[in-house]
């Protein structure tokens, strides 16, 4: 590929991906509402808010494939969430359309089935229970995606991913834990498929504690190799497991599904 478009790249993940993905294109193209300042000779930075339809166009311009990994990505205020999320899907798919590029992974969320107890296995195909409104969000770019795709044929990997860190942080991160190197092959396999089609994949390592079954990828040849268990005994070091009761013990999004609905603060 020559030029592989990641959005959200100042974020997390982008962080972790950046050398990850150092060979998947000749050029990186790195863009976030914030600054980039260190860019690498085979990277490239552009500063675009996703709310800018126009700014967005030009972000995607002359790139083979696109990252998305941009937004809001945690619960906020609704004119937030609309911006990053909702018409910063819009425009990024807009894009996408009029500048002819054909595939994209969309970093959705465990959120979108959040309020689903812990206690349940999931299929890709089970309906929604978003725990808040950026699960909604992602139920949007999710449904989006799916549009785009029947209508136009542009192809996304819809990725739920559970919990993308370095390490899993508390008890139900056990369950939801991907490995940034398992998310790293992902993108290799999304974006070598020779077809992908519009399939949603469970974003999370090969933990034996999980609630996903694992489909939607095997036919892209991704297998995830890692395991959230070496970091158990770190974990229960830290406490024990939260009550039945509390929320992350109960439903899968977990603390997501007590957030309330945020307020913007001095106006919009
Ligand atoms: P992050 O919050 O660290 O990074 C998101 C980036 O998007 C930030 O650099 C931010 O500046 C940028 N951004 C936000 N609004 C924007 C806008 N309107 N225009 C342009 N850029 C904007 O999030 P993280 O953890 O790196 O996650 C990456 C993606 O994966 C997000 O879409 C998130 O919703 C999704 N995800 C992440 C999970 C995780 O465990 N890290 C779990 C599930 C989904
Ligand atoms: C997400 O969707 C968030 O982006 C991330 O910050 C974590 O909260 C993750 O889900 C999670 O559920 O652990």
């Amino acid at each position: 590929m020559k030029r592989l478009l990641i959005t959200g790249a100042a974020g997390g993940v982008g962080r972790a991906m950046r050398p990850r993905l150092r060979d998947m294109a000749q050029t990186l193209r790195l863009a976030d509402m914030l600054p980039i300042t260190d860019a690498d000779t085979h990277e490239e930075t552009v500063l675009c808010d996703l709310n800018d339809a126009q700014a967005v166009r030009e972000m995607v311009r002359g790139c083979d494939g696109i990252l998305h990994l941009g937004g809001k990505s945690t619960e906020g205020d609704f004119e937030t969430i609309l911006e990053g999320n909702i018409r910063g899907l819009y425009n990024l798919y807009e894009a996408a359309r009029a500048e002819g590029i054909t595939r994209v992974l969309f970093a959705s969320s465990n959120h979108t089935i959040g309020f689903y107890e812990q206690d349940q296995r999931l299929k890709t195909t089970d309906p929604m229970r978003p725990d808040s409104l950026y699960g909604v969000s992602k139920c949007f770019g999710e449904a989006l995606a799916s549009m785009y795709h029947d209508k136009f044929g542009i192809e996304t990997a819809i990725v739920r991913i559970g919990s993308c860190f370095e390490t899993p942080a508390n008890h139900r991160m056990l369950s939801t834990w991907l490995s940034y190197d398992d998310f790293a092959d992902l993108v290799a396999c999304v974006f070598r498929a020779p077809k992908l089609g519009c399939p949603v994949i469970w974003g999370a390592s090969a933990n034996p504690a999980g609630w996903w079954e694992s489909v939607g990828a095997e036919a892209i040849g991704w297998h995830p190799k890692d395991s959230s268990e070496i970091f158990r005994a770190q974990i229960e070091a830290m406490g024990p497991k939260p009550p039945a009761d509390d929320p992350n013990s109960r439903y899968q999004g977990g603390l997501f599904t007590v957030e309330p609905i945020h307020q913007r603060q001095g106006g919009t």
